[in-house]
Order: structure tokens, then C-alpha cells, then sequence
């Protein structure tokens, strides 16, 4: 299905015109009720879209584009277990692994609903020992250190969760996460850590990747140089990956491992064992509550109707500026700090879920796809980038997102990090005319002929959109609805898209492209294959590094 040569998609470049001379600031001025009509609500979270450069007739063009391009039949499949992910010939089903309500899920003719339910309980029965002191190290001493070693999807998502829910972490287990292969980064943690109450998790769904096996072996070096025994791996080391023999190759018991599933990616394997060092740092019963509020919004994402449906409200309105009103990037800003590693997450959600340029059949798109991601916490990006957002010459919306309640909140604190927020998306939207700079200047006594010169510099065009996204509170059950709702944005915007957001193809040249390059570095023949770029870059630190 091309989604250009919908009506829908027409009707929606004929909308976009009217909404080239249109000012948001008049919207909200010759609507009371806009403000009211354009919120939705759903699992402790709520999405306020009325920043929006969308009306009554643009929202229903929007979801006759999801109607006409199948979005609730993907849902579908992707729900029963079907094989979305056609260039791997795999489910997609990281719904299962939050499946609280354990409801039979069939892969191949089988129910997954067992094996997840076994894997999360040996989970927890590790992470009950581990948490109160009765998981040993070598010298009999409990575990104070958890060094996850992984990257990417094995990484982003345990490391993002930790931060944003630290309050809930065990003040006496301290968790590290190693994922560059520059060799100072585990050279920092391991100078911090005592191989004697240390645990490495070693998480990698293929357990072949290049990055995280170099700081394995280097840990385990570490270790074994401590004086430690081979036989003590087990006490130190665990595994977590879809790979038994390579596990095994490596030197860890698959009795120390954890298993997960072809089904799952590795953008969306949080859920899964990957999720291990979360359980170890916030126990059982608060992985279960991020795993409840994602399978909340699961429901939500299934049955809520279109217009209060936050994910298909957040993936269309995102279609709507990256297809229609050519704007191709979305700021991610966060207000909170514990969620300082979210840009970073739904960065690689989104862009390596939908940065693609053919259809699942293999058409190429003659369209706009996956935005580009980015952002930091907003508060610190008002004294940055903002700028650019303010007074550039690019459309990019932002996602606001705002925790109302965080556990310790200083109220003295709080009330001025919810008024820039708030301040900062009614200054993007209304903008501040010439006239309303003279009337500053004339205010503060400018003399007009001083005043005038600055006032195209201080005037702000305004009629920048944003959504405004308000958790009740920074807790496990808010944390896990939030990410499943980005997930299924993304997965609207896919659908819509027609192409398959769950391969990776440009991930997986990397990790062959490097694997050459590391040969020619030491020697080993090949660097003509490569471009005359490379080979001259190749020479270069051949002519001053033995490897
Ligand atoms: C995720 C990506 C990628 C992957 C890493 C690590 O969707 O495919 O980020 O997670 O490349 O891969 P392994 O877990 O196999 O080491």
C-alpha cells in the first residue's frame, strides 16, 4: 500500500495550504474551546495536542490516512504474533513480553506466554538473592557492583530506566553500564568496582557483537587477574542473549544465562532478560509495575478510539508535519532529569525502527519516513538549543514531557521547572510580535530611535508546535507507559509508511564494514578493497600504530 496515492493523502496536501498562512495564536483566539478539545488522557499520562497546527478537519484526514493505509489490521497482526518483520521472517512481540494479563500468545502454533513467564521468574528469584545479600562472590562477600556490558539495544533501554527511576533503586547496589569499545570506559568502572563483590552482565542478543565481547573478555581478564579461578566465573559473570553456544564459547554456564527471543528486537527488548540490570536495581515488584503500566497502555493502544488514542494521536500528528508541512525532525525535551537518557533512547527507537526508504515489498518510498530525533533535557536546552527552536528557520515540534510528582520533590524546585516548561511551549506558540517589542521597549523607556534596530532581533515568529506530555508522576508504572506509548507511535507512523520498522539493516553493515577494517589496521591485507578515503586513513594509523 503507497499511503501517497491515498484520498486521504490528498486531502491532507490540499489541508496543509490553508495551514501556510494560518497563525496558532488566532487559532487559540477564535476557539475558547481548543484548549479543552485537544487533550487526551490515557494510563496516568496526558497528552495535550492543542499547540498543534491541526483542527476538526485536519484530525479527520488524519485518521482516514491510518484507516486507508491499514494501521488497525498491522495492529492486528502485530498483536496475534504474525510475522510483521518480513525481511527476517519474524514476529514482533515485545506486547508479549508485558503481557500481565497472560492471555495465550501463539508464535509457529505455540503459546510464548509460558517461556516469558519462566524466564521473568528466574529473573526475580536471582534478583531476590542478589538484592538481599545471599548471591556470593568468590570470598563469600555479597554483590555491591553490577556492571552491565552491552550496546545499542542491549544498553539504552536498562540504562534509561535506571536513571529515570534511580529514586527506586537500592542505595547498596550501585549499577554501571559499559558500552564503548574505546577501552576508557571500562577502564573507568573497573577502577571503581571490587572483582570480589562485582557481577558482570554480559547482554548481547547475538553474543557476536564486536563492542560488547572486547569489554567482556577485558572483564573477565580483569577478573581472573584478581586472582580469581576459572570455576568462579559463575559467581561473577551472567549472560543474557538469544545465543546459547556462544555464551558457552565465551566461558559462562548457560545455567548464568537468561534467555530471550528471536521475536524480540533489540530496541524493544527492555521488557525482556535484557531488562535484567532494571530488576537487579529496582527488584521484582517494580519491574512488574513498568511492565504493568506498558501493558496498560498496550490496551489503551487496542481499543481507545482514534481521537483519544494517544499513540495514533502522536504517530499522525507527526506524519502530518513530516509529510505535509515539511518538517522532518521532532526535539525530544524532558523536564525531569532522571530522564536525561530519554532523547537518547527514542532516538534509536525511532530512527533505526523508521529510517527507511523502501516499502515492505520492497518499493522505493517516494516520501518522507522516520523523523530525526533529538534533544536533552529541556530545562538545559532552554539555555542552548532552544534558541534555534525560538528564532531558526526550521519547523521542528517538541515533545514536552513532565512529571507532575517524582519521589523527594521539592515543591520550591519543582514550581519553576513546571513554569519553563510551560513557559517555553506558550513562547514557541504565540511568538512575540513587533509590536508587543515596541511596546517592552516603551515600557522599560527606550528611546524609540534606540529601540527600533533591535526589534527584528527580539521579535519571535511564534506558531511553533509542540506537544505537551504530563505523567502523574516519575514512578515504574508512568515509566512503562511512557515508553510503550512511544513504541506504538512509531509503530503507527511504520504502518502508515507501509515499511517494515523492525529490521536493521544499517545497524548490521556497521558490524560487518568494521570487522575488515580491523584486519587492514593490523596487518592482515584488505585495505584495498576499500575507497581511497579509507586506504589513505587506513595508511595513516598504520604508519603510526602497531596493533
Ligand atoms: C537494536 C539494534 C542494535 C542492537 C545492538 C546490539 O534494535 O539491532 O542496537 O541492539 O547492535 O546487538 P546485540 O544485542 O546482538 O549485541
Amino acid at each position: 500500500m503507497n499511503p501517497s496515492q491515498t484520498p486521504a493523502w490528498k486531502d491532507l496536501s490540499q489541508l496543509a495550504e490553508a495551514w501556510k498562512t494560518r497563525h496558532l495564536r488566532e487559532v487559540f483566539d477564535k476557539d475558547p474551546q481548543r484548549a479543552q478539545r485537544y487533550v487526551a488522557d490515557a494510563c496516568g499520562i496526558q497528552l495535550d495536542y492543542s499547540k498543534h497546527r491541526v483542527d476538526a478537519d485536519t484530525l479527520k484526514a488524519l485518521f482516514a490516512l491510518a484507516e486507508q493505509t491499514g494501521v488497525a489490521e498491522r495492529r492486528a497482526a502485530m498483536f496475534a504474533g504474525e510475522k510483521i518483520n518480513n525481511t527476517e521472517n519474524r514476529a514482533v512481540l515485545h506486547v508479549a513480553l508485558r503481557n500481565r494479563s497472560n492471555t495465550p500468545i501463539q508464535v509457529d502454533g505455540a503459546d510464548v506466554m509460558p517461556e516469558v513467564n519462566a524466564v521473568l521468574d528466574r529473573m526475580f528469584a536471582f534478583a531476590d538473592k542478589l538484592r538481599c545479600g545471599l548471591w556470593l562472590g568468590r570470598t563469600g562477600k555479597a554483590i555491591t557492583d553490577v556492571v552491565n556490558i552491552g550496546i545499542g539495544g542491549s544498553d539504552l533501554g536498562p540504562l534509561m530506566v535506571c536513571e529515570a527511576l534511580k529514586p527506586y533503586g537500592q542505595d547498596d547496589l550501585r549499577m554501571h553500564f559499559v558500552s564503548n569499545v574505546d577501552g576508557a570506559q571500562i577502564q573507568q568502572v573497573l577502577k571503581k568496582v571490587n572483582p570480589e563483590t562485582t557481577l558482570f552482565i554480559i547482554a548481547s542478543k547475538t553474543f557476536t557483537t564486536i563492542e560488547t565481547l572486547t569489554n567482556a573478555h577485558s572483564a573477565r581478564a580483569w577478573f581472573l587477574a584478581s586472582g580469581a579461578a576459572e570455576a568462579d566465573i559463575a559467581k561473577h559473570f551472567v549472560a543474557v542473549s538469544t545465543n546459547g553456544a556462544a555464551v558457552s564459547k565465551f566461558g559462562i554456564s548457560t545455567d548464568n544465562m537468561f534467555g530471550f527471543w528471536d521475536w524480540v528486537g533489540g530496541r524493544y527488548s527492555l521488557w525482556s532478560a535484557i531488562g535484567l540490570p532494571i530488576i537487579l536495581s529496582l527488584g521484582p515488584d517494580n519491574f512488574r509495575a513498568l511492565l504493568e503500566g506498558a501493558h496498560e497502555m498496550d490496551q489503551h493502544f487496542l481499543t481507545a478510539p482514534a481521537e483519544k488514542n494517544l499513540p495514533l494521536l502522536m504517530g499522525l500528528i507527526g506524519v502530518w508535519y513530516g509529510n505535509f508541512l515539511g518538517s522532518p525532525s521532532t526535539v525530544i525535551a524532558p523536564y525531569n532529569q532522571n530522564l536525561h537518557r530519554l532523547p537518547a533512547y527514542l532516538q534509536q527507537l525511532d530512527m533505526e525502527s523508521n529510517g527507511k526508504g523502501v516499502r515492505r515489498e520492497g518499493e522505493k518510498v517516494e516520501y518522507g519516513t522516520g523523523p530525526i530525533i533529538w534533544g536533552e533535557p529541556g530545562i538545559n536546552g532552554q539555555h542552548a538549543y532552544f534558541q534555534l527552536l525560538h528564532q531558526g528557520t526550521h519547523l521542528i515540534p517538541l515533545d514536552f514531557i513532565l512529571a507532575l510528582d517524582q519521589p523527594g520533590i521539592d515543591p520550591k524546585h519543582h514550581a519553576i521547572l513546571i513554569a519553563s516548561c510551560f513557559a517555553q511551549a506558550a513562547a514557541l506558540m504565540r511568538g512575540k510580535t513587533p509590536d508587543e517589542v515596541r511596546a517592552e521597549f516603551a515600557k522599560a523607556g527606550v528611546a524609540a530611535d534606540k529601540a527600533e534596530p533591535l526589534v527584528p532581533h527580539k521579535t519571535f515568529s511564534g506558531n511553533r508546535p509542540s506537544s505537551m506530555l504530563l505523567l502523574d508522576k516519575l514512578d515504574p508504572k508512568h515509566v512503562g507507559a511512557l515508553i510503550a506509548l512511544y513504541e506504538h507511535k512509531v509503530f503507527v507512523q511504520g504502518a502508515v509508511w507501509g515499511i517494515n520498522s523492525y529490521d536493521q539493516w544499517g545497524v548490521e553493515l556497521g558490524k560487518q564494514l568494521a570487522t575488515g577494517i580491523e584486519t587492514a589496521l593490523k596487518g592482515g591485507g584488505g585495505e584495498l578493497n576499500y575507497d581511497a578515503s579509507t586506504q589513505r586513513l587506513i595508511a595513516l594509523v598504520r604508519s603510526r600504530q602497531q596493533f
